[in-house]
């Protein structure tokens, strides 16, 4: 089965994405979602302040605009909202967009709100919708400093969606409001993140030796992802078998897990391999993935790992529920809850039946449900119910 890269859209669109281009699972997504929509005809303009890293440069019907923040010596901090602000309005006036499609609330939805204010004292109408990823709610948003204002740019959104019921349920009740919110969860393509037998046989021997596991975990070593605990239930795996652990990606508790692995004396078993661009050609290189976060709004790195047919071993928090069935495609324990990680993955890596019935089950999930095949086309139908939505208050409002 093919992943639709191919497949035209009936009605294509211009279509602007503003995103965090360079780190976290929102990037990722709408980077991702911005090559879907292209390679079906739409014409997509990224407007953001460098090029999403995971673009090649090779993709037709995309375009990137980059905004510049002006540094003036009276400003502390420079003005990068006001600046994306004019940009959008910019763009989605000179190329005609349809509409406007941010990532992540703070601050996209307030630099969109004031693009299509801007441009309606022109007489043009921008609509645009914002898509919640998690931490822009669960953690920035609740901020006392910024709640009001996110609450805001949710309501003058004129489409929001979330990523899993979960975060939806969150932001009503969280910020007392009853904007409507279209669930649509993230999605992998099944073609580009896939289990290809050749490339493992070429890549595993560079991390393991035959008779090891290999284990993997995927974040931005942000608190929130727990690496720690990674660490420590990684020990007690190489404790038990031989195992290799990979850990891709970067930020803040890189060093302090490093140092506990030096600690747990695991470290020369563990591959710190930094941000890398190939996560599809790595992840299927893993028997098993660790992401013991503290809160996840959907879990996007579980996700991509189940399309290759690595099974996770997860917390049961947030959004996590709605992709894992537990003991069927993953398993999901308590945060915090080290040992029951430990010994399950043990337990999965010392039962070659079950892991390969849990591996097949997670791709099987990956395909069925999760695939760009089913998602990509509702975010389509979402941006026409939107502008159809818009038109007819337009033509209302005489
Ligand atoms: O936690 C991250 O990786 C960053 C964060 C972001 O907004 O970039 O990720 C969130 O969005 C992802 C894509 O929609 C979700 O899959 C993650 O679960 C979510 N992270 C959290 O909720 C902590």
């Amino acid at each position: 089965m093919t992943c639709l890269r191919d497949t035209p859209s009936p009605r294509p669109l211009k279509i602007g994405i503003t995103c965090y281009p360079t780190y976290g699972g929102s990037g990722v997504v709408a980077t991702e979602l911005g090559i879907e929509l292209a390679a079906r005809g739409h014409q997509v303009h990224f407007i953001t302040s460098s090029a999403p890293f995971r673009l090649t440069g090779r993709e037709a019907n995309i375009y990137l605009h980059q905004v510049e923040t002006y540094h003036y010596p009276l400003f502390e901090h420079a003005p990068y909202d006001l600046a994306l602000a004019t940009r959008m309005a910019e763009v989605a006036e000179f190329y005609q967009l349809d509409l406007l499609h941010v990532h992540y609330a703070i601050p996209h939805s307030l630099s969109a709100y004031l693009a299509k204010q801007m441009l309606a004292t022109r007489g043009i109408n921008l609509p645009f919708i914002t898509t919640l990823h998690g931490t822009d709610i669960t953690l920035v948003g609740l901020d006392r400093s910024y709640l009001p204002i996110t609450r805001f740019g949710i309501e003058q959104s004129d489409g929001v969606t979330a990523i899993s019921s979960y975060l939806s349920d969150r932001t009503h009740e969280a910020f007392s409001i009853d904007t409507p919110i279209e669930v649509i969860r993230n999605f992998v393509n099944c073609d580009v993140y896939a289990h290809h037998p050749d490339q493992i046989r070429e890549m595993r021997p560079r991390f393991a030796a035959p008779d090891e596991k290999l284990l993997v975990h995927l974040s931005n070593f942000r608190p929130v992802k727990r690496v720690q605990d990674v660490i420590k239930v990684f020990a007690q795996v190489a404790h038990a078998l031989p195992a290799r652990l990979l850990l891709i990606g970067d930020g803040p508790d890189r060093s302090t897990a490093e140092y506990l692995a030096r600690e747990l004396g695991v470290s020369d078993r563990i591959h710190f391999l930094g941000k890398q661009d190939n996560v599809n050609e790595l992840l299927p290189l893993a028997d098993l993935m660790l992401l013991p976060s503290e809160m996840e709004s959907f879990g996007l790195a579980a996700l991509e790992a189940m399309a290759c047919r690595v099974p996770p071993i997860a917390t049961n928090i947030g959004g996590i529920p709605e992709l894992i069935d537990h003991g069927i495609n993953g398993l999901m324990f308590p945060v915090g809850d080290v040992d029951s990680m430990a010994r399950a993955a043990i337990e999965l890596l010392g039962d070659p039946d079950r892991l390969e019935a849990m591996s097949h089950a997670a791709r099987q999930t990956a395909q069925d449900r999760f695939c760009t095949t089913r998602i990509i086309p509702l975010y389509e139908a979402y941006y026409l119910q939107i502008l159809n939505q818009t038109e007819k208050s337009k033509a209302q409002r005489g």
